[in-house]
């Protein structure tokens, strides 16, 4: 744990890591991490440890090709844009009940301790594909972020429009592609922001730049395309307030596998 923050605190350039903070900033950070959110650190110590995880393969089980579902490019003019700038401006925020909102570029999520992990991917229209994953986990970055109090799930907000029209009514629109988890997944040591797919950049299709990986559960929980994260009390202001682009349209939001 420490250490990942150590890294983490390393590879961040301080000004993007500690937005808006001071001298303070080191109480700051080790209160955030320790004890800010007392129900955020109770809930990790609870969890940690607890969780089981999915089932990783070896290089020989990795599927040919990987099949590309759901949205196969996003349409909307800001993806556009950074794609065709190598996504160069590309940048995660994870903002909502965090101490310090983070505005992340591809190289410092790069430059993270990377996990890498070759998993099943179930769709529920019933295909599997087994592919290796590589990328910074979330659990690390959550802390950076510092959770306050109140933080129960991290939403995560795609860059799709499901419909496949160009998304004039922003992040959050209804027909944005969105999920989220509760702590315990957030947490999970298998829950990674993935960049990179059997040693390649994501494709396009696979969610380029950034995809969310919670191994634990079916297809549509993997966020394609990831903008921004937001860490909330409720599901309720996003989408219909299901938790996700399926599950408001009427799939479980918990989909373990
Ligand atoms: N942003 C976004 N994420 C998404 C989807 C999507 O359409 N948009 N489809 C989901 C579904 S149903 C599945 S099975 C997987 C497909 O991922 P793949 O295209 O890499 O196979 O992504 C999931 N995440
Ligand atoms: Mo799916």
């Amino acid at each position: 744990m420490i250490l990942h923050r150590r890294h983490l605190l390393t590879a961040l350039p301080a000004g993007l890591l500690l937005t808006g903070c001071d001298a303070l900033t080191r109480n700051h950070t080790a209160k955030a991490v320790i004890g800010a959110g007392e129900q955020a650190t109770y809930r990790w110590q609870r969890l940690v440890g607890r969780d089981g995880l999915a089932r990783e393969f070896a290089a020989s089980d990795i599927s040919p090709t990987f099949k590309v579902n759901g949205t196969h490019e996003p349409t909307n003019p800001e993806w556009q844009q950074l794609a065709a700038g190598q996504f160069a401006d590309w940048r995660l925020k994870v903002t909502g009940l965090v101490h310090r909102e983070l505005n992340l570029t591809l190289p410092q999520l790069r430059a993270l301790p990377q996990r890498t992990q070759i998993t099943r991917h179930d769709c529920v229209e019933g295909w599997s594909a087994i592919g290796q994953w590589t990328g910074p986990q979330l659990a690390p970055i959550l802390k950076a972020a510092g959770l306050r109090d109140g933080a129960r799930y991290i939403v995560f907000l795609c860059a799709d429009d499901y419909g496949g029209e160009a998304s004039k009514g922003g992040l959050q629109s209804a027909s944005r592609y969105y999920e989220s988890v509760d702590l315990v997944d957030a947490f999970h040591p298998q829950t990674i922001l993935a960049h990179n797919l059997n040693n390649q950049p994501l494709s396009t299709g696979n969610g380029a730049p950034l995809r969310l990986r919670v191994e634990r559960q079916l297809g549509y929980k993997q966020a394609k395309y990831l903008m921004q994260i937001i860490v909330a009390d409720s599901l309720a202001p996003f989408g219909d307030g299901k938790g996700g682009y399926w599950p408001d349209r009427g799939y479980e939001w918990y989909a373990g596998t």
